[in-house]
C-alpha cells in the first residue's frame, strides 16, 4: 500500500511514524512571531531526524473542551511554519484542520496530507480537499471537542464507528477523492469512555480489513492516564504499548508526540519479524 502527494511516494508496507507538532498559544508563545516560527520548525526538524517521515502540524486545539480559533489565527499560526518546512525538510506534511480555507492555504504553501478530526463535514471542506488533490485522513469523533467527553456511549461501538469512517470515505469517494488517497482513523479519545477505547484497540485489526491506510493515534492520551493513573508526563510507556498494539494489528500510521521512543519500539519489532 502507497500513499502518493505532489511528487511524493510513502511505502505503507512498514509503519509510518507521524510526529505531533502543535503550534497553538500554549506550545510555542513565548518569543513573538517569527521565534515561534523558528522553534516550531526546530521541532519538526529534530523529529524528521528521529525517524518521523510525516509531520502533523496543528494551529488549533482539539483537546476536550478546548475552544475554538478564527480562521486568521489558525492561518497565522501553521502557514508561516509549512512555508519554512516545505522548503528546507524532506518530510511529508500533514495539516491537522477542519476548515476549508486552512487546508486550502496549507496545501498550496506545501502540506501533503489533510488531516482532518472532523472528517471533512464542516462547511466547504470536501470539497476544498477534493480540489487540493492530496490524501486525507478522516477520523471518527462522537460529538465535538468541546463537549465530546460528556456522556459517549455507543450501542455497538465497532458497528458504529466501523459505518461511519466507510459512510464518510464513500462521499469522498463520490466527491472525487481516489481511495489509495483515503486515511481511516479510529478516532481515540474523541468522545470515547476508556471501555471504547481499549475495546477500539483491540480491534485495529479489523479496521485495517477494510483496506484503507489506519492512522492510530493514542500518544499521550487519557485512556493510559485513566488506566494507569498517570499524568501527561507519565503516559510514554503506555503510548508505546498502545503504539505496538496497533502497529502489530497492522496499523500504517502512528502519531506520536515521542518520536524516538516510537521508532525504537518499530525497529525491535522488525527484528523479530524478520524471523517469521
Ligand atoms: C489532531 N489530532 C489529535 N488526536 C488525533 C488523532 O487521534 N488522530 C488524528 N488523525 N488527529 C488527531
Amino acid at each position: 500500500m502507497y500513499l502518493r502527494s505532489r511528487d511524493k511516494t510513502l511505502d505503507l508496507t512498514t509503519p509510518q511514524v507521524m510526529g505531533i507538532l502543535n503550534v497553538t498559544p500554549d506550545s510555542f508563545s513565548d518569543g513573538g512571531h517569527f521565534a515561534n516560527v523558528d522553534k516550531a520548525f526546530k521541532q519538526a526538524s529534530k523529529m524528521v531526524e528521529q525517524g518521523a517521515t510525516i509531520i502533523d502540524i496543528g494551529g488549533e486545539s482539539t483537546r476536550p473542551g478546548a475552544a475554538d480559533v478564527a480562521t486568521q489565527e489558525e492561518l497565522d499560526r501553521v502557514i508561516p511554519v509549512i512555508e519554512k518546512m516545505s522548503q528546507h525538510l524532506d518530510c511529508w506534511i500533514s495539516i491537522d484542520t477542519s476548515k476549508a480555507i486552512v487546508m486550502t492555504e496549507a496545501v498550496n504553501a506545501g502540506a501533503h496530507i489533510i488531516n482532518d478530526v472532523r472528517a471533512l463535514q464542516e462547511e466547504g471542506a470536501l470539497q476544498a480537499a477534493v480540489a487540493a488533490g492530496v490524501p486525507v485522513c478522516l477520523m471518527h469523533m462522537q460529538g465535538a471537542p468541546r463537549s465530546m467527553q460528556t456522556a459517549p456511549e455507543y450501542t455497538d461501538l465497532l458497528k458504529e464507528v466501523q459505518s461511519f469512517l466507510l459512510q464518510r470515505a464513500q462521499v469522498c469517494i463520490k466527491a472525487g477523492i481516489k481511495k489509495d488517497n483515503i486515511i481511516l482513523d479510529l478516532g481515540f479519545g474523541f468522545g470515547k469512555q476508556l471501555k471504547h477505547n481499549f475495546e477500539l484497540l483491540s480491534a485495529t485489526k479489523q479496521f485495517v480489513t477494510l483496506g484503507y491506510p489506519v492512522l492510530t493515534g493514542v500518544s499521550r492520551k487519557s485512556m493510559f492516564g485513566q488506566l494507569l493513573n498517570r499524568d501527561i508526563n507519565g503516559r510514554l510507556a503506555g503510548s508505546l504499548a498502545g503504539a505496538l498494539i496497533a502497529i502489530q494489528q497492522g496499523s500504517q500510521i502512528i502519531r506520536v508526540h515521542d518520536v524516538a521512543e516510537t521508532i525504537d519500539i518499530i525497529k525491535v519489532l522488525q527484528e523479530v519479524n524478520s524471523f517469521n
